[in-house]
């Protein structure tokens, strides 16, 4: 028999009633009572109801739950409450066998925890929830792509293997390269900067690498970024991108993906806009009048983001942080040489992306590398770059992998990526 389908389950019409069809799938449920066996047919569009009788219900024999079988057979009207059309079987061949039993429960009924679903993710790819946050991954991409594309930002692909290291610092995972020392890159930071000479606008979305021994739901030693640089634009304007961005994210999923929502069990929210823009400063204030021991210039710690991302709870930007605190890219602001042009979007008290106006005078970013305890000499391939007529540019990099998280209301970014890398995970 071919196991070419002819339709998906979904595909699975009024018009077809009393016409042939070939399905492919895997068996949710076989229920045998006599004459006459049901089964449950589920592919990725949805479910369907099979009649298996006479001959073929004799012939039978035994199939486990969640094996891949083709089903020949005839589309008809069906009694059945959950059902809009049933299946007459014709022919039945399995074509993948499951064993007995799974290491988890694809169906849900009997509940497994992360690790168990994790350890075997193709097999969690079954599970309805797990499957509709994967969906939901993949609208959210489109919805991205769409949103930049219409905003004349061009994609591009940087690469991941590197010189040098792109935030500086630490953080870098090493690897033997034909007998020199590569990188795995932390970010796109340096090449989408170099990009704004030529093609003014750039986006990248792809995985990155952080070397970092967390243990924590919001850190992964992998993780995808999407990432923008402008020229032309400052730090307000790609704030604005940004928000426009996140904006259509949650319009586009949650009308265009019901099924996924329900599947999960989370009504997608969308944000009031504008978000609200709170300066470092005045967090500053905040915490202290909280009674928090804090001084300007000190890095915002975890405790201190829980107390902020109460008072102002949802997506709100963190800007103008001292400069001392961010990159050597990030530009001073001309008002006040202590504050710097830049950005964090909060959701709550989770970093959700940072950003802001980079510095595109080669001199200064020298000295500032410098002042950072940073090389320049380890800088040469992109410094170069900004001798040879660099506009002035903005960016951001944002967690594609947080950003789920925030939309489907759960607190661990494992939930919603295929393979988590961790300090703890390397396989499978
Ligand atoms: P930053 O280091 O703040 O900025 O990273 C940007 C965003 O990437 C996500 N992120 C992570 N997600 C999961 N696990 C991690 N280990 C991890 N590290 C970072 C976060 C974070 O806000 N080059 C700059 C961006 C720019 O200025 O354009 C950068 O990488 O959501």
């Amino acid at each position: 028999m071919v196991f070419v389908k002819t339709h998906d389950i979904s595909e699975i019409t009024s018009e077809l009633i009393g016409k042939q069809v070939v399905l492919g799938g895997w068996i949710e449920d076989l229920r045998k009572l006599g004459k006459m066996s049901f089964i449950t047919l589920r592919d990725i569009s949805g479910i369907s109801q099979i009649i298996v009788k006479g001959q073929l219900n004799e012939n039978l024999g035994e199939i486990n739950r969640q094996s891949v079988v083709s089903i020949k057979g005839i589309v008809q009207e069906t009694k059945a409450r959950d059902f809009k059309f049933e299946i007459n079987a014709e022919e039945i061949e399995v074509l993948g066998k499951a064993i007995h039993p799974l290491p988890v429960d694809p169906i849900g009924r009997v509940e497994s925890n992360i690790d168990t679903r994790l350890n075997h993710r193709a097999l969690d790819m079954r599970n309805q929830k797990t499957a509709s946050i994967f969906k939901l991954r993949h609208y959210v991409l489109q919805s991205l792509r769409k949103t930049l594309s219409e905003k004349k930002f061009l994609e591009i692909t940087t690469p991941k293997i590197i010189g040098s290291a792109s935030e500086g610092g630490a953080n870098l995972f090493s690897l033997e390269y034909f007998g020199k020392k590569a990188y795995l890159a932390q970010s796109p930071q340096l090449y989408k900067e170099q990009m704004t000479i030529g093609l003014e606008r750039v986006f990248e979305i792809s995985n990155f690498y952080r070397a970092e021994n967390s243990h924590t739901g919001r850190h992964l030693s992998e993780f995808t970024s999407i990432d923008i640089e402008a020229a032309f634009m400052d730090y307000s304007d790609v704030m604005d991108v940004l928000e426009s961005l996140v904006m259509e994210v949650y319009k586009y999923t949650s009308e265009n993906c019901k099924q996924e929502q329900e599947n999960i069990g989370h009504k997608i929210e969308v944000p009031k806009s504008p978000f609200e823009r709170v300066t470092y400063n005045q967090c500053v204030e905040e915490l202290k009048s909280e009674g928090e021991k804090i001084e300007f210039g000190d890095d915002l710690l975890d405790s201190h983001l829980r107390i902020i991302g109460e008072k102002h709870p949802g997506f709100f930007f963190l800007t103008d942080w001292p400069l001392k605190l961010k990159p050597f890219y990030i530009r001073a602001k001309d008002e006040d040489p202590t504050l710097s042009r830049s950005f964090d979007l909060q959701f709550g008290y989770l970093e959700l992306s940072s950003g802001g106006t980079r510095l595109h005078n080669p001199e200064m970013l020298r000295n500032r590398l410098k002042e950072q305890g940073l090389d320049p000499s380890q800088f040469g391939d992109h410094l170069k770059a900004f001798d040879w007529g660099m506009p002035p540019h903005s960016g951001w990099g944002m967690g594609l992998d947080r950003l789920m998280t925030t939309l489907i209301g759960i607190d661990n970014v494992r939930e919603v990526v295929l393979y988590p890398r961790d300090p703890d995970r390397l396989h499978p």
